[in-house]
C-alpha cells in the first residue's frame, strides 16, 4: 500500500521537530521517498523531479487580483507554483542566499527576492508554517546569516 500523503506530510514534520533538519536526509532515504511521491502525490508532475518537502494551496496576489495556487516548495531548493484548477506549472519563486520569509500574520506571508516580493495567503491560517520551513530550508542550503 505504501505511505499516504498525509503520513509522508507526517515525516516532514517529524524532522521539522527533531535536530536533523528537513534536508538532512540519506540518499536511500530521499529515493524511497521519491518513489512514493512518484506514484502517489498528482503534483509530482510539476517538480522536475525534486522531492517535495512541503504543499498547500495560497492565494498569490499580485496587482489587484489573487490566483489560487499550489505552492510546491521542493529539494533544490525550488518553489514552484501550479494552476490547481487547470493542472498548469505558472511559474516559480527564485531562489538566491538573498531570498527572505516573513509572516505578516497567521495567514499572510512574504517571501523577498531581489526583484520582486511574492504575497502569499495560506486560507488555512498555516503562514507561520510555510514561514519556517521555507527558512529552514534557506539556512540549510546557504548558511546561517551573520550580518
Ligand atoms: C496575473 O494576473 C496573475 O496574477 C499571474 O499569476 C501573474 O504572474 C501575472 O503577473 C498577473 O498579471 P491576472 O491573472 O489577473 O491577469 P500566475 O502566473 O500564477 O497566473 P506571475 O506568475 O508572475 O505571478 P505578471 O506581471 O508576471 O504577468
Amino acid at each position: 500500500p505504501g505511505l499516504g500523503k498525509n503520513q509522508l506530510v507526517r515525516l516532514w514534520e517529524f524532522d521539522l521537530s527533531t535536530s536533523r533538519g528537513i534536508l538532512n536526509i540519506s540518499p536511500e532515504e530521499k529515493r524511497r521517498r521519491l518513489e512514493v511521491q512518484a506514484r502517489e502525490n498528482k503534483w509530482h508532475q510539476f517538480v522536475d523531479g525534486e522531492l517535495i518537502l512541503k504543499q498547500g494551496l495560497v492565494e498569490k496576489r499580485k496587482g489587484l487580483f489573487a490566483r489560487r495556487r499550489m505552492l510546491l516548495l521542493t529539494t533544490g531548493p525550488r518553489l514552484f507554483y501550479v494552476d490547481p484548477v487547470n493542472m498548469v506549472l505558472k511559474g516559480e519563486i527564485p531562489w538566491s542566499p538573498d531570498l527572505r520569509v516573513e509572516a505578516k500574520n497567521f495567514r499572510i506571508f512574504l517571501v523577498y527576492t531581489p526583484n520582486r516580493t511574492y504575497y502569499l495567503e495560506d486560507p488555512q491560517s498555516y503562514a507561520l508554517e510555510w514561514t519556517r520551513v521555507i527558512d529552514e530550508v534557506r539556512i540549510g542550503t546557504y548558511g546561517r546569516d551573520t550580518t
